[in-house]
């Protein structure tokens, strides 16, 4: 990944950089608090934090119009946040409260919003990928002009059924983009020693699907790879691979015995190709804002947060009676 100096590109606002900010701030955020949180014993099951990749679905939703739809793994409370889902619901998921996006029923890999066309949430890995094509072929069917973003982990593109998904959603030149969040691990497995290739990118070369590799730590590079990206499958030219080098902060999941990297790699990572610093020093040094700007909204960020997670504690446990409710969809 390159080095990244000097000042944003002209044809980026003040304003869009102080979204981007902003937004990658929720995310980090919102991230330390749950994983404070679950240090207290108030999420319970499975949680897997986004710190550090966080420049990927804000680059990304920079990107997406209206009604364009995206899935995702386990990893998934930043992709949440980036397509406007509301903190409290998704902090009150994650504590297993009624006020949750799924009722408390469903936890941090299993949250979903038909109003911002959100489906997930999987906690099997790759199988979002197919479920990705399913939603973009039923957009091709109805001709409305929607991209969907189906995204996936450096692992997860190891498996099959991703290169069935590349095939069919190739011949039917669907509006999919995959997006192959490269943070390098697998759980505790480096990709050097799971993968024979290290360029994901080329992984639809056999497929006729184009690719290219993106600094998933620059939120302004994943916005013109996702502008270039989403203008190739609007226009009818079916898939295409983003593969954006990322790098997750913290473990796997909140058990993680972390023995596979040293403490001095991911120190490096944060000092070096931090995201949020990254555009926090474009604001600065473009003079778009003060400290005190920054401050401000740091601020701002810190309350909403709070306020998710006194939402969620405040939220009941879900009654009883809900065990026997949204098992199956209404006919
Ligand atoms: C089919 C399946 N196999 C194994 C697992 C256990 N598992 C959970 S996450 C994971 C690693 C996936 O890594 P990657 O795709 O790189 O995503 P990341 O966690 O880095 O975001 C594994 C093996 C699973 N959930 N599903
Ligand atoms: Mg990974």
């Amino acid at each position: 990944m390159a080095a990244r100096k000097g000042a944003a590109p002209a044809n980026i606002s003040a304003d869009e950089l102080t979204k981007y900010y902003r937004d990658m701030l929720l995310i980090r955020r919102f991230e330390e608090k749950a994983g404070q949180l679950y240090g207290m014993g108030l999420i319970g099951g499975f949680c897997h934090l986004y710190i550090g990749q966080e420049a990927v679905v804000v680059g990304l939703e920079a990107a997406a119009e209206e009604g364009d739809k995206r899935i995702t793994s386990y990893r998934d409370h930043g992709h949440m946040l980036a397509c406007g889902m509301d903190p409290n619901g998704v902090m009150a998921e994650l504590t297993g409260r009624i006020g949750g996006y799924s009722k408390g029923k469903g936890g941090s890999m299993h949250m979903f919003s038909k109003e911002k066309h959100f489906y997930g949430g999987h906690g099997i890995v790759g199988a979002q990928v197919p479920l990705g094509a399913g939603l973009a072929f039923s957009d091709k069917y109805k001709d409305n002009g929607r991209v969907t973003f189906t995204y996936f982990g450096d692992g997860a593109a190891n498996q099959g059924q991703v290169y069935e998904t590349f095939n069919m959603a190739a011949l039917w030149q669907l509006p999919v983009i995959f997006v192959i969040e490269n943070n390098q691990y697998a759980m505790g497995t480096a990709q050097f020693r799971s993968t024979s290739t290290p360029d994901l990118h080329t992984r639809g070369t056999a497929f006729g699907i184009k690719g290219e590799a993106v600094d998933g730590m620059d939120v302004l590079a994943v916005k013109a790879a996702g502008e270039k990206a989403v203008a190739h499958c609007r226009a009818g030219k079916g898939p295409y691979i983003l593969e954006i080098k990322t790098y997750r902060y913290r473990g796997h999941s909140m058990s993680d015995p972390a023995k596979y990297r040293t403490r001095e790699e991911v120190q490096k990572m944060r000092e070096e190709r931090d995201p949020i610093d990254h555009v926090r020093d474009l604001l600065l040094q473009g003079k778009h804002a003060t400290e005190e700007d920054l401050k401000a909204i740091d601020k701002e960020i810190k309350a909403v947060v709070n306020a998710s997670a006194d939402f969620a504690r405040e939220s009941p446990e879900p009654p009883l009676d809900e065990l026997w409710t949204d098992i199956y969809a209404d006919a």
